[in-house]
């Protein structure tokens, strides 16, 4: 949906099999659409009300009545939506809700509101931008407290502070960039010197290329970090996966290679969310199809921002070289546990040896999957190798795919302008980049934004919201 009309819509706003529901009415005819069907218990209509107040009543039509409820009204500019608005909280039996909505869009210039109407309403009335509306559908959609952190965050405009800041300081660099366009004829007047341009340049780069790194971040928050399991076959991998996940999701069994394709599930763990991915045993083998499964095993590996490199600490002996040479390489920009698991199979002290096979500065933890032993301190390794702190309302993180594709065109333009300025490039070309910054960077606030891209964000809401 890219396009609003001038009707007054209504939707239920709440899911349904709640106690209570509510529905809510939006637009220039909201209040009278309402009067209509509510008879206020102290016989006060809402036209005649004022805003941010509540009324109780009942709603009925010709003799029927319907529910009892309470209107919540709200005077444009001072709603969600920015137009005047009314909430109706009646009980939440879907006959009930349903056919207060009814009442309300048989009525002359109103209609039931499309998914994300309301929203949408309220960006163009200019109540939030783009970027805050796009927060809205991820606060609704966020199940970690992760991901809720930052969608709120979001929604409260920190992301759009941050870029109207960038905006400013890119349009006084355009400025200054001007000035020496417009009097470059003049020779001996010195304008802007080239290396100060440099340097504010060179300062919007590191802040949109800040931006642009906080993606992988922002991107563990709302799909979970992703840890792969891997190892060599029987080591246990799968008995790890269904411990983490205190769940039965894997099959386990003592016949090597039982695990042929990666099994991935999500766990929270201190309000992080996690993606958990078992992966098939590493060893050679001639079976085709496991020979595809180590393959997948590979990809997991490249795919994860921490591995948890399992060994039989029974054998770990005579598996750790040759598994840590295939492994290791592939781990430069990740975060390597050594988990050596079944250790209820090996004697008391044992542990200090093998801790001698690693390197010292590798984390490491002693387990048992099957008897569940020092899980918790595995998975407190596991949070502080994922490197998600808590966030306080300073920090900004891209989690929206959109906003990261617009700030990395932003950034690869922001850094020709840099280039430019470096090897002498006449300013008009430099300012032709610049321009090109600043109308990414405009894209993510929705101010320059194609209907076919607002059709994308806002089909992603539900209706009522
Ligand atoms: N004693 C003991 N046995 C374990 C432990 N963890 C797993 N096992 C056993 O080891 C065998 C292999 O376990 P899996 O979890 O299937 O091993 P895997 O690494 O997933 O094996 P593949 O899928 O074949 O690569 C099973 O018989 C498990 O019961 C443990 O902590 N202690
Ligand atoms: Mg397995």
């Amino acid at each position: 949906m890219t396009h609003t009309d001038n009707s007054t819509i209504c939707a239920i706003a709440t899911p349904p099999g709640g106690a209570l529901g509510i529905i809510r009415v939006s637009g220039t005819r909201a209040i009278e659409a309402v009067d209509r069907l509510f008879r206020p218990a102290n016989g006060k209509p809402l036209a005649q009300r004022g805003g941010n107040t509540t009324a109780f009543g009942t709603i009925a039509a010709g003799g029927e009545t319907v529910d009892e409820v309470v209107a919540t009204l709200f005077r444009a500019p001072h709603s969600y939506t920015g137009e005047d608005s009314v909430e109706i909280s009646c009980h939440g039996s879907a006959y009930i809700m349903n056919r207060i909505v009814q009442l309300l869009a048989s009525q002359d210039g109103c209609r039931v509101a499309q998914p994300g109407e309301y929203t949408l309403r309220a960006f163009i009335n200019g109540k939030m931008d783009l970027s805050q509306a796009e927060a809205v559908a991820d606060v609704i959609a966020s199940t970690s407290k992760a991901a809720h952190d930052v969608a709120v965050s979001q929604m409260r405009g920190g992301f759009s502070r941050k870029l109207k800041g960038l905006r400013e300081k890119l349009l006084h660099l355009t400025s200054l960039m001007e000035l020496e366009l417009d009097f470059s004829d003049h020779e001996e007047l010195e304008f802007a010197d080239r290396s100060e341009l440099k340097s504010l340049c060179d300062e919007i780069e590191t802040e949109i290329s800040r931006l642009c790194n906080s993606f992988a971040v922002g991107n563990a928050m709302k799909n979970g970090v992703p840890v792969a399991i891997v190892g060599e076959t029987n080591s246990g991998k799968s008995t790890l996966l269904n411990t983490l996940l205190d769940d039965d999701k894997a099959i386990v069994s003592d016949i090597q290679g039982t695990t042929r394709d990666t099994i991935e599930d999500m766990v929270n763990i201190n309000g992080i969310t996690f993606r958990f991915i078992d992966t098939a045993g590493i060893r050679d083998t001639s079976d085709k199809i496991e020979s595809i499964g180590i393959e997948r095993t590979f990809k997991a590996i490249s795919q994860a921002s921490v591995v948890l490199l399992v060994l039989d600490a029974s054998i770990a002996m005579f598996q750790w070289t040759e598994l840590s040479e295939k492994v290791l390489p592939l781990c430069k920009d990740k975060h390597v546990i050594v988990v050596f698991n079944k250790t209820d199979l090996i004697a008391e002290g044992q542990d200090a040896l093998l801790k001698r096979l690693i390197p010292d500065d590798m984390a490491t933890a002693f387990i048992s999957a099957k008897e569940k032993r020092n899980i918790p301190t595995l998975q407190q390794l596991i949070v502080q190798a994922s490197s998600l702190k808590q966030l306080n309302d300073e920090d900004v993180i891209v989690t929206n795919t959109r906003h990261f594709n617009a700030l990395s065109l932003a950034l690869a333009s922001i850094h020709r302008v840099s280039e430019g300025l470096a090897n002498d490039i006449p300013s008009d070309l430099v300012s032709q980049d610049l321009r090109e910054c600043i109308y990414h960077l405009s894209d993510i606030a929705g101010e320059v934004t194609t209907d076919a891209v607002l059709a994308n964000i806002f089909e992603r809401f539900c209706i009522g919201k």
